[in-house]
């Protein structure tokens, strides 16, 4: 009887009551290894049977293999164990219960800026007013020059305006949309334009890229108390109640004479549109005779009446594109 003969087989089944123990398949490959790979404890004891006496050869190899198979079967067995438990974590863990009602759809809303927009251009559409639009890459003329700008106002500086290297820039108000509109066309007239416009500001209340509205009216006999009349109607409908409004003096290139149209908020006095009478120069522009038709016409930014109408503060709160304010608008 070889020595090794009850050492391996006292190891062996020490072995096998660790395997049971064992909770991973990577300590059970090691430990697989360990006796059963190619310099592992059973391929050694193999080959040294070639040593042995060969009338002794048949028993110890009889014992090296019964030791084998026990190994054998019960790594296997454990592996089996390890990977049914694994398979049961899964399927507790992602078990998915079908009784459950469903999340439900949510419904996308309309940008408060589009409502305010909308809203503005609704109540001039009812007041007969027909929208028109254009491209928000404008020439020269018909952002500056046909609006009676003078060639050294500020507006024109490259601080205040965006340019392109060819000379053409982004509109910086909705008036060049209005002169596509006046010419080629004979009066009466009733226009609203609305859309993005674009100056270099930004600031808590300005930003790169904001939206106008702007109307005009051009006829005969068109007069200040006509265009007062007609934004004391749209103030009274845009916030749907009674507001106390004055008009300041100002001045427009395109304007004259012109005004400035604040409204009572509270103990304040908050200026919400600008407006005038067009200038003679802008209808010769627009081939209308000045002599024979006048009319007004009004501007106002769309961010500044939505964040009165919301009680918006921060105007980037409009751009910043987080559903948590987005979705207060539905
Ligand atoms: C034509 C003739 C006249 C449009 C006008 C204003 C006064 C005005 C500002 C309000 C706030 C722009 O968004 S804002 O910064 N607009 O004050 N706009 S009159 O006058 C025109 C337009 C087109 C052909």
């Amino acid at each position: 009887m070889s020595q090794s003969e009850p050492t391996l087989e006292v190891a062996a089944s020490a072995a096998v009551a660790k395997i049971a123990s064992i909770s991973t398949i990577e300590a059970l490959e090691t430990l697989r290894v360990s006796w059963l790979g190619k310099q592992g404890r059973i391929t050694d004891s193999m080959k040294k049977l070639g040593k042995i006496a060969p009338d002794q050869r048949k028993a110890e190899g009889a014992r090296i293999n019964a030791a084998k198979q026990q190994l054998i079967r019960s790594i296997g067995e454990q592996r089996a164990k390890i990977e049914a438990a694994a398979l049961q974590q899964r399927l507790d863990s992602e078990r998915v219960d079908v009784t459950l009602p469903g999340r439900g759809e949510s419904v996308g809303t309309q940008h408060p800026l589009t409502k305010t927009l909308e809203r503005i251009v609704d109540i001039f559409g009812r007041l007969g007013y027909v929208a028109a639009s254009g491209p928000e890459i404008e020439d020269d003329w018909h952002n500056f020059e046909a609006l009676n700008f003078p060639p050294d106002h500020p507006a024109r500086a490259m601080h205040d305006t965006f340019y392109f290297p060819d000379g053409r820039l982004l509109r910086t108000h909705t008036s060049p949309v209005q002169i596509r509109a006046m010419i080629g066309q004979k009066p009466p007239l009733r226009v609203v334009a609305a859309g993005r416009v674009y100056r270099s500001d930004s600031d808590q209340t300005h930003s790169p890229m904001f939206h106008q509205v702007e109307g005009f009216v051009v006829g005969e006999d068109i007069s200040f108390a006509d265009l007062k009349g007609t934004l004391a109607e749209f103030v009274k409908a845009f916030f749907e109640r009674d507001v106390e409004m004055r008009f300041r003096p100002s001045f427009f290139p395109f304007t004259e004479p012109s005004a400035e149209v604040d409204i009572r908020w509270g103990d304040r006095w908050l200026e919400v549109l600008g407006c005038g009478m067009v200038h003679p120069n802008v209808l010769r522009n627009c081939e209308i005779d000045p002599e024979r038709y006048t009319g007004f016409a009004f501007g106002m930014g769309v961010e500044r009446l939505a964040m009165l109408r919301y009680e918006v503060s921060d105007l980037r709160s409009f751009f910043d594109n987080d559903w948590r304010f987005l979705g207060q608008f539905g």
